[in-house]
């Protein structure tokens, strides 16, 4: 074979034959790469992988008090049970027991103490997991009961917590407050979130040579469990290899909490030496792992009589659980978010991280901004009803705007801010003004049904707050028939990260996005990955992965250049073809060229967001890269009688700077919106006095059904935009600041509780509605019932979310 080979076509022959015109590249709206797979069943999970012979299955016994000591344990009845192999305790873990991700504090079993009502105390490995529940079931374990809490507001009062607090300050506000024409107090319970991802909890794990393990896991942070399997292993990280294909939804709920089944596996794996898979029931899964942080914040704001913010002491207390998980950079973040779109004036902002004896509560989409971007929602409510004014003039008339009212409680610059621009827009195309009055006349003539309507802002700082996180890797290889083969340290869940990169590196190269073949992220391909967290995978990884193409770029047409003798300008990849001066090579001939010429056709590629940085001690810094924008108008219809309530109509617009894939993000939008309306209102999470979580399964837990959509849903995309920082393709993250549109609909249904307490009030009183969330039916109704008589007494379990009795309870 000749090294280079012979043009014989045409020019025109040539382009004809190779030229493409593409639709695969950035901006386009390209079909997420499993979309197929997924409704044929063909998509692979953990649980679909062949299994191997002898393959061992896990189940947990737990406990079954909040907290206790325990006593003994017996396993020996255990073992009586066919096809058991192994029964293991705290003591029998090769290498350390503690799990904690960033901070120690989550054994992998149960020593000595037990922590919350479903905490693993042993692990049964079994022929089938019957078996190994059965034998589970079977052992004696003697607990001692000690006191519990439960509440997040009896773990503030009794400053019961699992890390420092945390305070933000600027200027005076304790002078504001006292010079402020109104001052407003109150409180607001957030209830929390079961992630509820469809695929539970699953890692399969293969013992290999030299001591090591090969671990299938569904998992956000491939290396995060590498660091953990080689703990509880007690071997260097070189011996663990992690491969994570594609989870069936992770929201958060598989950064840290994917850990604990593979280390069980990878333990037992080891012990044994069998294959060894565990995969949570989901009535274990929702017991056994942590949630979304339920929140108690408290408010002082003054305000001018326009409703402008002059000074406010805020706090915000998290409810983290029994052990410290991601709450510190959960707390921090709703302290972050605690302003949303407005300007505090002189504020302080305290967060607790409080700890109670239930599961762990972890990261879920929007990281604790959303629990402290509904404080300040509520305050905006309060305001507007308080001075008898539209809520969205009052939110306007706070928003972020002129070079004095530009910088953050935190001392980040605001810039950029697009979202005078958005409401403006949405306040329009939603038709805001015109629907608000035909909404006062609907109320007026309808003693019954009552409507409501809101239009809501979000702005979302877009970066790890945790700095060093802020970086990613890639791996590309080009084989020599031209195809490319992409590896990046991100990871899938659904939410079309590895679409999104594989345009990217298309466009680089002007080749049809299946030439690029995506494969399972792998901690031996890409090494010390970040979690695929704070919606940052494709600006990192897209990133990273740019990079490495840029790099094999470069010696391509370097190669070209001096082949061909040209300019490297006069090298172009161009819809499948490489031009090289006025010769035109189809991209795989020009690939088995540069092979042939001994040029390397693989590379690594890496990134680190520029700029940021966040001083804890000053709580003083530039956190966020840039901010993403959005806003939403939800009407929403409520019965009066039962609390019932339909979303008639929601309109979204949304910035995502330059889109990578339109259609992908319109889905990121609209099913954040929904995953957040079902936050704010029909999911309930129920414990009972005993710390258990009554509400572990679809039956009782009621996230948003096909039902729940609103009857009329519009959702834009911000048209002509692009990000003034230098991210990939000028594009904007996605994944999480769409869920914090749902608030529209909670500030909705308050509108219609307002209308009821406005028709029940004497003229010329303010009234002010309070609903906690979820605003649930029952929750909603209350609230009417107060706002028709104010003098009711708020029920006891109306606003905080403490253990109550549920009549379906069985032990
Ligand atoms: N979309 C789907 N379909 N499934 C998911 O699990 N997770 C969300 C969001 N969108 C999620 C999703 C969360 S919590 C985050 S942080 C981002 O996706 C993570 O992905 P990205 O950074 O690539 O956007
Ligand atoms: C948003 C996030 C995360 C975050 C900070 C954010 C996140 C996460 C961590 C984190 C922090 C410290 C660690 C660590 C992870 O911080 O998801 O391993 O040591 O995991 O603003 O989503
Ligand atoms: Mo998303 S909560 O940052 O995984």
């Amino acid at each position: 074979m000749s090294n280079h080979n012979k043009i014989t076509l045409s020019y025109d022959e040539l382009l004809t034959q190779y030229k493409q015109d593409l639709t695969t590249g950035v901006g386009k709206s390209v079909k997420h790469d499993s979309a197929t797979k997924q409704v044929t069943g063909e998509a692979v999970y953990v649980d679909d992988r062949l299994e191997f012979p002898n393959q061992l299955h896990v189940y947990c016994r737990l406990s079954t008090e909040a907290h206790a000591k325990i006593v003994s344990i017996d396993t020996s009845p255990c073992y009586e049970i066919d096809g058991v192999d192994i029964v293991i305790t705290s003591k029998d873990i090769p290498g350390q027991l503690d799990i904690g991700a960033v901070f120690p504090g989550d054994p992998l079993l149960a020593d000595d103490i037990v922590e919350y009502y479903g905490q693993p105390i042993i692990a049964v490995a079994a022929k089938d997991m019957e078996t190994a529940r059965t034998a589970a079931l079977a052992a004696k374990i003697e607990l001692e009961a000690l006191p519990a809490i439960l509440d997040v507001k009896e773990a503030l009062e009794k400053e019961f917590f699992v890390n420092d607090t945390h305070v933000q300050q600027r200027g005076d506000y304790q002078a504001a407050l006292a010079s402020s024409k109104n001052v407003l107090e109150g409180h607001i319970n957030v209830g929390g979130q079961e992630h509820f991802y469809l695929e539970t909890q699953a890692s399969s794990v293969v013992p290999s040579e030299d001591g090591g393990v090969i671990v299938y896991t569904s998992s956000q942070n491939p290396t995060e469990v590498q660091k953990v399997v080689a703990g509880v292993l007690g071997v260097p990280m070189h011996k663990v290899v992690i491969d994570m294909r594609r989870m069936g939804g992770g929201f958060g709920g598989k950064e840290t909490q994917a850990n604990a089944p593979a280390c069980l596996a990878a333990v037992i794996a080891r012990l044994t030496g069998k294959p060894t898979k565990m995969r949570l029931w989901r009535n274990d899964d929702m017991v056994m792992t942590g949630k979304r942080h339920p929140f108690y914040n408290q408010y002082k704001v003054g305000f001018d009589d326009q409703g402008r913010i002059t000074g406010i002491d805020l706090s915000v207390a998290g409810n983290c659980g029994y052990s410290i998980d991601l709450s510190h950079s959960i707390v921090d973040r709703a302290m972050f978010h605690s302003d949303n779109a407005y300007y505090l004036g002189d504020a302080k902002v305290v967060g607790y991280r409080c700890k109670t004896h239930t599961a762990s509560n972890t990261a879920y989409r929007g990281f604790g901004g959303p629990q402290g971007m509904m404080t300040i929602e509520h305050i905006m409510d309060e305001i507007a009803h308080y001075l008898g004014k539209d809520p969205l003039d009052v939110r306007k008339h706070n928003y972020y705007g002129l070079a004095d009212r530009n910088v953050t409680h935190y001392y980040q610059t605001v810039e950029d801010n697009c979202l005078f621009d958005i409401t403006d827009q949405l306040e329009k195309t939603s038709e805001y003004k015109k629907r608000r009055q035909e909404i006062a006349q609907y109320n007026g003539n309808s003693p019954i049904l009552k409507k409501g309507i809101a239009l809501t802002p979000v702005k979302f700082g877009i970066s790890f707050t945790a700095t060093f996180l802020n970086q990613a890797g890639a791996l590309l290889h080009i084989y020599t028939d031209g195809s490319i083969h992409l590896n990046h340290g991100g990871t899938e869940m659904g939410q079309g990260l590895n679409i999104k990169v594989a345009q990217i590196v298309a466009q680089e190269f002007s080749v049809d996005v299946d030439q690029i073949q995506i494969t399972a992220t792998n901690t031996d391909k890409v090494p010390n990955t970040s979690p695929t967290a704070a919606s940052s995978g494709t600006d990192l990884n897209g990133k990273a992965a740019q990079n490495a193409a840029l790099t094999i770029k470069a010696r391509l047409v370097e190669f070209a250049a001096s082949h061909y003798k040209v300019t490297p300008e006069e090298v172009v990849f161009n819809n499948g073809v490489v031009e090289v001066r006025d010769q035109l090579f189809s991209f795989s001939d020009f690939i088995q060229q540069a092979y042939f010429n001994q040029v390397s056709l693989s590379s690594t590629g890496f990134y680190r967001t520029p700029k940021i940085y966040y001083d804890h001690e000053k709580a003083c810094g530039r956190p966020f890269y840039y901010f993403a924008y959005g806003a939403s108008c939800s009407e929403v219809i409520v019965d009066t009688l039962t609390g019932e309530y339909k979303i008639l109509r929601a309109d979204i617009l949304h910035d995502v700077g330059a889109s990578l894939n339109p259609a992908i993000d319109i889905g990121q939008i609209e099913g954040g919106f929904i995953q957040g309306v079902g936050w704010l209102t029909t999911e309930e999470l129920v414990w009972n006095e005993k710390g258990r979580l009554m509400t572990n399964g679809p039956a009782g837990y009621k996230i948003p059904a096909i039902a729940d959509m609103p009857i009329d849903f519009r959702t834009e995309i911000v048209q002509n935009r692009t990000n003034p920082e230098d991210t990939v393709f000028n594009s904007k993250a996605v994944g999480e600041p769409p869920f914090m549109l749902g608030m529209s609909v909670w500030s909705a249904l308050k509108d219609a509780v307002h209308a009821v307490a406005l028709e029940n009030a004497n003229s010329g009183d303010n009234v002010t509605v309070q609903l906690d969330t979820p605003a649930t039916p029952e929750r909603m109704l209350w609230a009417m019932e107060r706002a028709r008589n104010p003098q009711a007494k708020p029920r006891s379990d109306e606003s905080s979310h403490k253990r109550r009795k549920v009549a379906s309870e069985k032990e």
